[in-house]
């Protein structure tokens, strides 16, 4: 038990990881409060961090590991649950080789997540990585790197425009995460004090956009031919950085014929966006003496997400924006040991993607549903859903079944887990000690995190865990930790920080400041050293070297425009992060179910009522949510929200519905944020229908 006192820590339920102070008396949280020195968020928190000490004390957590057992889970001991883990990977290793183990871990929230599990791949000789870098984040790096060599951040506070481009960093705070200094909201308020614009492309007007910034409403996954047609207009209109073109990129003339049939009245057409706005938004954005661009994950989970970032980055490149003050900007970074150092390239199934950094999800779920013979035979889940956050849940269920082995180490009974053979009870970053790496425009520097409560039951962290079944595979001489505090002296090692210097200093910065144009000395990380506005390296690869059109729904939709009149998008709502948090009293109070946005007039067409319970259906499943009615500047467009569906909540699983025939075919995401639907049912309250509840119809 904590002793009583304040204790400084970080948040470890999103990737912002911000600093906070506790204060702890008889063993439980006596107050809370943002950490006012931390960079990351100088004392802000978000409504969130309330549920930190019911995430620890939930009666959902699991407690014990389970072993299945004849369909059933059955309470094993930790010596039980290692031997089994062990004997299991090792018998699969010898017999299929160590292209059969994969590794499957979730969005990186904590470096728990992102390093449990990993060393003991690489001791088994499997670079095989999966998860959800298909649907987040990783397209849009794989964009940047093959045009710049790497994924520069913007540097909000030397801008005059801001593009923020499908980012809703009020209800995500992803850049607090990443980049800004003193957070987000304060970054962004200090823009707008500035006089900087900001302009919002969105095809919903999201809790971002505050008075007097400029909301440009886009139909969803209709970016590219925006970028497009905003590449012609600065081209034609001879609007770019001539002298940085001519000495620091390859392929311009190439991208000035490539971009000539994407004009403004193609763009209007796919984008909904009037020509004139086009016209205008480019000419503004090249004209700008400092504009930046924030891509956000609201350009992910299409089919054409890598060729629609990288137009962005040629957007930015002929500008002369990369790297240069009020751009964005390549940034330095915590030195740190990686725990897997094979090399991708010797994936199996790597030849499906060789662009993209591990195995797209789905291409291991067909792998799977189709026998292949390169399919991964054990599956190692740590601190992740695949089952509700990969398009077409029913497939990913069925795929996982034909895994020889899965194992997964959660906090509490997911749909994942319902599925494997061995479930390891986890502590979270709030029971173990932790660290996080931040980048920033001032300086790089490093936070340390504490547990503060017991963790319920026999929960262990992931790197005894790990440890522990590495050891009974014979691997206990060349394992460098074996729990989270010599892994964090591991990891750090490569800064020069102790575990005792981090827990005594809790912050610790680096003297690296930022600077600018660092391509004038050293080029940039591309093959040929410049901006690469045509890629050899796509093309050898049999992609088209700079970005085509596409349909970011895939093709497929023409065969249900039919008998499914409506699109559907996805969000993701403030208080939750993706799969977590639905099951804690503090946030399901706020936000007991799942929504279902549309305007007033499809409302009225299909008539629905706010408060309504409706089951919309897809071709591939349906679900209930409660409707309410939103601006949106679309007919027949609606917005259901993403995240519901574990056995610990009552909502429906909105990848129950989406498809996964198609995907991006550099980066394997399918569009979850793009697809065909109906209206199949409307219950108001006083009906007797039965289906005025929530839940996935399976
Ligand atoms: N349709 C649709 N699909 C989407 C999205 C969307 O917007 N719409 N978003 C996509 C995006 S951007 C992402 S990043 C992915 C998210 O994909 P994931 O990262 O796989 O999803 P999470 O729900 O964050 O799953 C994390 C799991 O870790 C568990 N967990 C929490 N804390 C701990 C811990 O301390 N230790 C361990 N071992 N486990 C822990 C949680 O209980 C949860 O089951 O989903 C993607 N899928
Ligand atoms: N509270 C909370 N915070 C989170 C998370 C969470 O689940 N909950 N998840 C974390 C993770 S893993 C991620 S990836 C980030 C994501 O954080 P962000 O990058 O901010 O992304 P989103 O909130 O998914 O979407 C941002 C905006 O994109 C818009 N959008 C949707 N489709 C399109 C489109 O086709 N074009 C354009 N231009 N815009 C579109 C949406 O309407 C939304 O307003 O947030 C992180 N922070
Ligand atoms: S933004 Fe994320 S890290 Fe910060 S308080 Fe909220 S949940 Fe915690
Ligand atoms: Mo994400």
């Amino acid at each position: 038990m904590k002793k009583d006192g304040r204790y400084r820590s970080i948040c470890c339920l999103c990737h912002c990881s911000c600093g906070f102070i506790a204060e702890m008396e008889g063993g439980r949280l006596k107050s809370f409060q943002g950490d006012p020195e931390h960079p990351a968020n100088r004392g802000y928190l978000c409504p969130k961090a309330a549920s930190m000490e019911e995430l620890s004390r939930s009666p959902d957590r699991l407690t014990t590991p389970l072993k299945r057992e004849g369909g059933r889970f059955r309470e094993i001991s930790w010596e039980q649950a290692y031997d089994y883990a062990a004997f299991r990977l090792s018998k699969i290793l010898e017999s299929h080789g160590s292209d059969s183990l994969m590794r499957c871990s979730g969005a990186p929230v904590s470096y728990d997540a992102r390093d449990g599990f990993n060393y003991l791949m690489r001791l088994c000789h499997s670079p095989n990585a999966t998860g959800s870098s298909s649907y987040c984040m990783v397209p849009r790096v794989t964009a940047f790197q093959m045009v710049a060599g790497g994924k520069p951040e913007p540097d909000f506070d030397h801008a005059e425009l801001i593009l923020l481009w499908g980012s809703n960093p009020k209800e995500t705070n992803r850049m607090g995460g990443y980049c800004a200094f003193d957070g987000i909201q304060k970054v962004l308020n200090r823009a707008r004090v500035r006089g900087a614009q900001i302009i919002f492309i969105d095809p919903i007007k999201n809790s971002s956009v505050q008075p007097g910034d400029l909301w440009l409403p886009i139909f969803p996954g209709s970016d590219l031919a925006l970028a497009l047609a905003m590449l012609r207009q600065i081209i034609n209109g001879a609007l770019y950085d001539k002298a940085f073109v001519n000495t620091y990129t390859v392929g311009f003339e190439e991208l000035k014929a490539h971009v000539q049939p994407y004009t403004l009245e193609f763009a209007e057409k796919k984008t909904g966006i009037p020509r004139e706005k086009i016209a205008w938004l480019s000419e503004r954005f090249a004209r700008s003496p400092a504009a930046t661009i924030c891509e956000g994950n609201g350009l992910d989970m299409y089919c054409n997400t890598v060729y629609t970032v990288q137009a962005i980055a040629a957007l930015l490149g002929i500008t002369g924006r990369i790297d240069a003050p009020g751009g964005v900007v390549f940034l330095p970074f915590v030195p740190q040991a990686s725990m897997n150092n094979l090399s991708p390239a010797k994936m199996a199934m790597k030849y499906h993607y060789p662009l993209f950094r591990d195995i797209p999800f789905p291409a291991v779920k067909e792998a799977l549903l189709s026998d292949a013979p390169d399919r991964p035979r054990a599956m190692i889940v740590h601190h992740a859903n695949p089952v509700l956050i990969n398009a077409n849940s029913v497939r990913t269920r069925q795929a996982l079944r034909k895994l020889e082995f899965l194992m997964v180490d959660d906090i509490f009974m997911t749909a994942t887990a319902q599925e494997a053979d061995l479930i390891l009870p986890a502590k979270t970053g709030f029971e173990t000690y932790g660290y996080k790496a931040y980048t920033s425009f001032d300086r790089c520097f490093v936070a340390f995190s504490q547990p503060l409560f017991d963790a319920p039951g026999q929960a262990k962290s992931v790197f005894e865990m790990e440890y522990e079944i590495g050891k009974r595979m014979g691997f206990s001489d060349q394992y460098p930790f074996h729990d989270e505090i010599s892994w964090i002296e591991y990891a750090l090692a490569p800064a020069g920080i102790s575990f005792e210097t981090l827990q005594k200093e809790h912050l610790i910065f680096f003297d690296k400041p930022i600077t600018y144009r660092k391509y004038q000395k050293t080029g940039f990380q591309t093959p040929s050293g410049k901006l690469e506005l045509y890629s050899q390296r796509m093309k050898s690869h049999g992609y088209s070297p700079m970005p085509v059109f596409a349909e970011g729904s895939g093709e497929e939709f023409v065969q249900y425009a039919q008998e499914y009149p409506l699109w559907i998008t996805t969000y993701r709502p403030g208080e939750f992060v993706h799969t977590k948090l639905h099951n804690l009293p503090a946030t399901a109070k706020r936000h007991p179910s799942p929504i279902l946005w549309i305007s007033p007039a499809d409302a009225q067409t299909y008539g629905i009522q706010a408060g309504d319970h409706v089951t919309v259906q897809t071709p591939d499943g349906e679900g209930i949510f409660l409707a309410q009615l939103k601006e949106i500047p679309w007919k027949n467009l609606i917005v259901l929200e993403f995240g519901w569906g574990n056995p610990t909540d009552q909502g429906a699983d909105l990848n129950r519905m989406t498809p996964d025939r198609e995907w991006d075919p550099i980066s394997g995401g399918t569009p979850n944020r793009l697809f065909r639907g109906k209206i199949r049912e409307v219950a108001r309250k006083n009906d007797s229908a039965s289906i005025f509840s929530f839940g996935t119809k399976r």
